[in-house]
């Protein structure tokens, strides 16, 4: 059987739509839509235009049906994580989404324990922290993540999908359920029930809709092309998220002071990885300096680079980035030698995360993999298979789109097995690069 299925990519810088045709052991995509995504400051407060989103996403999905001349088999819809709107009792979406970046969970502290009952990471902008700020919670009835509520408002159907809805720190991680404890002082209902990659979510005009692993980062792991257990992965945008993959959490007080994180990954796997600022350094370089990427990547090949540290809380929020990094550098740099700065500190940061997460976990890795937007950086790879002293495969860079393409395609019976099979369907189908420690 051939599949032919849509997959929503929002990340935090862009959005697209893929077309996946899937059957007979072959993989095949095609990008029918991309658009740009970010933050919009509106009276003081960080939002994401969330109805220009769903605007893009209709637009992606009429572009895949006129193309796709047979009729699509599934639609699959995954977003960065975390962040949510909040419904009225009729299902009216109550005031415009926070952005994760905005200022109002500074200064939050976690309460003693909450390692051991989530096994998550501590960053201000986990789901709970947001709703510790959240003015509007008293008039909400229920709560959905982002790719949640972009599936019902094309559905009319909710739910809560489970890998997103592990960020949110709810999640009991033992049970893999919402948290009675954690969730005690939330209005009841809050929270929809769970639902897991592969199952069905409503249909949008005749054609079924399939819950994945709608956080990207769980979808981008699934894409992972390696051919040995033993690899770590670097889900490489906006973020670098770094780690391994495991069969159970790691909740001791060693991991919980590294700031490792465990994530709900799709077939019941754990994400056990650190965040890393990641390109965002970049990203919010390039807006200040109004210019490209592409030619200054070219001259910080030769230009000297200062180390620091990526994941300084000072670069979170939005803002002049060249002048942050300058201060915490304590030294003037051309833009060159600041590009070459990001590239060896992130360099630096996914070295120590890829040992962390070996020494932490007891897994040992033998090969790296660099999968997102990060892997088109040849510098960046190069200079991480150098930090690392290990082999670097890069690529594909729409590892995400590829993990929803692949669990849509399983959950319609058009391919089989574990992820190790969807992992060679990518390695077999995708162009990859590989960069050996100099
Ligand atoms: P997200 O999903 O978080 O929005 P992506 O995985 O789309 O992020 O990665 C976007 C980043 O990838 C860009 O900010 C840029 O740094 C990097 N990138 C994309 N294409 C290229 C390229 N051709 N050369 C170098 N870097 C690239
Ligand atoms: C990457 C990502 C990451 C989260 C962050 C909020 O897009 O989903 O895994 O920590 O955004």
């Amino acid at each position: 059987m051939r599949a032919t299925v849509a997959a929503v990519d929002l990340g935090a810088s862009s959005g697209r739509v893929l077309l996946g045709s899937v059957g007979d052991g072959k993989l095949h995509t095609e990008e029918v839509h991309r658009f740009p995504n970010g933050p919009v400051r509106l009276l003081g407060t960080l939002h994401w235009d969330v109805l220009a989103l769903y605007r893009e996403v209709l637009t992606g999905l009429r572009l895949a049906a006129e193309l796709d001349s047979v009729g699509l088999d599934s639609i699959g819809i995954d977003s960065w994580a975390v962040d949510y709107g909040l419904l009225d009792a009729r299902g009216a979406l109550l005031g415009n989404p926070v952005h994760y970046r905005d200022s109002r969970t500074e200064g939050i502290t976690p309460a003693e324990g909450l390692y051991e009952l989530n096994g998550l990471q501590f960053q201000p902008f986990n789901t709970m922290f947001q709703l510790m700020a959240e003015p509007l919670l008293e008039h909400a009835s229920q709560l959905l993540l982002i790719p949640d509520l972009l599936s019902y408002w094309l559905t009319g159907e909710r739910g809560a999908e489970y890998t997103n809805a592990t960020t949110t720190g709810l999640i009991d991680v033992r049970s893999g359920r919402w948290s009675p404890e954690l969730t005690r002082d939330l209005p009841s209902g809050l929270l929809p029930d769970l639902r897991h990659p592969g199952d069905a979510a409503g249909t949008y005009e005749g054609v079924p809709v399939t819950a994945v692993g709608s956080h990207d980062t769980a979808s981008a792991v699934v894409a992972v092309p390696a051919s040995t257990e033993r690899f770590a992965y670097i889900s490489c945008g906006t973020w670098s998220l770094v780690g391994v993959e495991l069969d159970s959490p790691v909740l001791t007080a060693e991991s919980k002071a590294a700031n490792f994180t465990n994530e709900g990954g799709v077939d019941g796997t754990i994400r056990y990885l650190r965040n890393v600022m990641g390109l965002w350094l970049l990203q919010e370089s390039l807006r200040s300096w109004n210019t490209s990427l592409e030619p200054l990547l070219k001259e910080a090949e030769h230009a000297q680079g200062s180390v620091f540290d990526p994941n300084d809380p000072v670069f979170l929020p939005p803002g002049d980035m060249p002048a942050r990094i300058q201060q915490w550098c304590g030294r003037t740099m051309t833009r060159p030698e600041i590009v070459r700065s990001v590239l060896d500190s992130l360099a630096i940061a996914h070295r120590d995360a890829v040992a962390d997460a070996q020494r932490l976990s007891g897994k040992e890795v033998e090969v790296v993999h660099i999968v997102g937007g990060g892997s088109h950086n040849e510098l960046l790879c190069q200079l991480t298979a150098d930090a690392c002293g290990l082999p670097v495969v890069a690529g594909p860079a729409e590892a995400t789109a590829l993990g929803n393409v692949l669990v849509q395609a399983r959950a319609v019976g058009a391919v089989h097995g574990t992820l190790a099979d969807l992992r060679k369907l990518v390695r077999e189908s995708q162009p990859l690069r590989r960069y050996l420690p100099r």
